[in-house]
């Protein structure tokens, strides 16, 4: 199945899922030694046995029995084996089930039950490596996708999507799981777990496990407000509990049922049961909703970023403030603290920016004579444990870059891609492959255009080559270039037209702020002037110092009255 293919799907037809496997063949009472996953091969026909009757019932897609073949959790069971044999055999089984119908089977890939950095000790390479070779057995069985789900951990989620993305185009579904207050165990939050996973190539998203289905319909609608993607839910059968030494689901399948108009309304494509559910439960929810056609859904949020709690976006008549500070340019104790690699002022920097209202923290630390890919990845762990603000990755390297946005628990902003031949061909694709928002400097290598409409050339041939990697405008912001007012008052008016054709094409700018005022005294009056000056052309970001108290009284008469002053 393509990735086209599947997206027809989901918009023609509500798809089906399936529902518990692995509980239900326990509660059907196979035999289980080891991991459940080894004790399936040696019970096939009762697998046989329950994906036929999820075929008959009207599945559209079946999952194979892989939940836990993961060499981390395997080895919970001292599983010695081959990691790729298993998820094989696992997956031809349900294959070779499905295949007398018209039912497509989807690799299963779930937790590993361990933290990934920055939340956790396992190394996201090595997370990803786990997740490759899972994925690699499924697909020399030959499953039609993948469906990645129960993580817990938005991480993790990203590490096991990475690893299918770097093997096959095929479709890939996932699926978190939220408590009762509508966060993953570690904190992700529904929107940020969305805007993550779509930019990485998610082609639907959603939450399984973990609750019942009405706890889940508060998560999908804040899902819905922020992807075009199809959603998904797969809910409990209501809440476990232990009755006579057995575990067992409180919900039947009528009220089970009497939950979906509220998640079709809610925007939901794909509906699937998880623990507790059976193939009766798959039966009636194909009966009554297979032929309903899911709910169009216009509107969702262009332009965000996202860290794991929370997310930003561009434009849409909000100015967004990217602070400066986390950059050593010109600070003199600050640099020294970071040659001794304290990161004690950057804790600091980072708490007074968004207390004084910055949406986004720019991340710089670009500074001679330290390890800046080092310094940049220790950063970056720190403030996804401590700050909420999304995170503007600023360096010219490719390699900081890439091990930033690896590492990264959200969708970064990569500052910056140019029109230069390395920043086209090789910090480009890596920020693709992470699927970073970009800022987009009009200069190539010959060096800084002098004219506007050479910059808009230079904008215009970055966008043509950024859209070979699937970007679009909305991905975009585009930097106005600001430089020192003191060396040429020309470059101030180029500036402000490039702002302008920006708001007249309908895409996001930027400008670092305080480069206008390098070398003049009163740096935050004619910083403050420019800023008014930019917004009144339609100017929609900036970096600069949330600070300065000028500064935000313009930035709040900017957002009163929508971006054009
Ligand atoms: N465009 C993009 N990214 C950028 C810039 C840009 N990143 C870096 C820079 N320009 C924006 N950031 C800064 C950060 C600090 C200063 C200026 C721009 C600055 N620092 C004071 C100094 O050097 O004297 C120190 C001030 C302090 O102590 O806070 O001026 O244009 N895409």
């Amino acid at each position: 199945m393509t990735r086209e293919e599947f997206a027809q799907l989901c918009l023609k037809k509500t798809v089906i899922l399936d529902g518990s496997t692995g509980i239900e063949l326990i509660r059907r009472e196979m035999k289980v030694t080891g991991s459940i996953e080894s004790s399936i091969l040696d019970s096939p026909d009762m697998l046989n046995e329950l994906q036929r009757q999820y075929c008959e019932a009207g599945a559209d897609i079946i999952l194979t029995p892989t939940l836990g073949a993961n060499r981390v959790k395997l080895q919970e069971y001292s599983f010695d084996g081959s990691v790729r044999e298993l998820n094989r055999e696992l997956a031809s089984l349900s294959l070779k089930t499905a295949s007398s119908f018209s039912t497509e089977v989807f690799g299963n890939i779930s937790s590993t039950g361990r933290f990934i950095e920055p939340f956790g000790d396992l190394l996201f390479d090595d997370a990803v490596d786990y997740f490759r070779e899972q994925a690699e057995g499924l697909l020399e069985a030959g499953v039609n996708g993948f469906f990645i789900e129960t993580m817990i951990d938005l991480q993790e989620a990203r590490a096991a999507l990475i690893a299918v993305r770097e093997l096959c185009e095929l479709p890939a579904v996932v699926c978190l799981s939220f408590d009762k207050e509508g966060y993953t165990l570690n904190g992700s939050s529904p929107r940020s777990a969305v805007v993550s996973l779509q930019s990485l190539g998610a082609d639907a998203v959603g939450c399984n496990c973990s609750t019942g289905p009405a706890e889940m319909i508060p998560i999908i609608q804040k899902m819905a407000t922020c992807t075009k993607l199809p959603l998904v839910v797969k809910p409990n059968a209501g809440l476990p509990s232990l009755k006579s030494g057995k575990t067992v689901y409180s919900m039947d399948k009528n009220e089970f049922l009497s939950y979906i108009p509220n998640f079709h309304k809610s925007g939901v494509s794909l509906i699937g049961g998880c623990c507790g559910t059976d193939p009766g439960f798959i039966n009636d929810i194909a009966v009554q909703w297979s032929n309903k056609v899911p709910l169009k859904r216009e509107s969702f949020m262009a332009s965000a970023i996202a860290s794991h709690r929370t997310i930003t976006q561009f434009g849409a008549g909000n100015f967004t403030l990217i602070g400066e500070r986390i950059n050593p340019t010109g600070k003199k104790d600050f640099q020294k603290q970071l040659r001794e690699k304290d990161l004690t002022t950057i804790e600091i920097f980072a708490s007074e920016q968004q207390e004084f209202g910055a949406n986004v923290l720019d991340v710089n630390m670009g500074l001679s004579g330290i390890d800046e890919r080092e310094m940049m990845l220790k950063t970056i762990s720190l403030l996804s444990r401590i700050s909420p603000l999304p995170l503007c990755i600023d360096s010219t390297r490719p390699e900081v870059i890439e091990s930033a946005l690896k590492l990264y628990p959200g969708r970064a902003l990569v500052n910056s891609i140019s029109g230069e031949k390395d920043r086209l061909e090789i910090t480009l694709p890596i920020a693709a492959k992470y699927g970073a928002m970009l800022i987009i400097l009009p200069l190539d290598d010959n060096g800084i255009p002098a004219t506007f409409e050479a910059r808009v050339q230079v904008i215009r041939k970055i966008i043509d080559e950024a859209s070979k990697y699937g970007y679009t405008t909305d991905d975009m912001v585009i930097d106005g270039l600001v430089m020192t007012i003191s060396s040429d008052q020309k470059a101030a008016k180029t500036t402000l037209d490039l702002i302008n054709w920006c708001a007249d094409n309908g895409i996001n700018s930027v400008c670092g702020l305080s480069n206008v005022s390098f070398g003049l005294p009163q740096r935050d009056i004619v910083n403050s002037a420019f800023l008014a000056l930019g917004a009144q052309r339609g100017l929609t970001s900036a970096i600069a110092n949330p600070s300065s108290e000028r500064l935000r009284k313009i930035i709040s008469s900017i957002n009163r009255k929508g971006c054009r002053i």
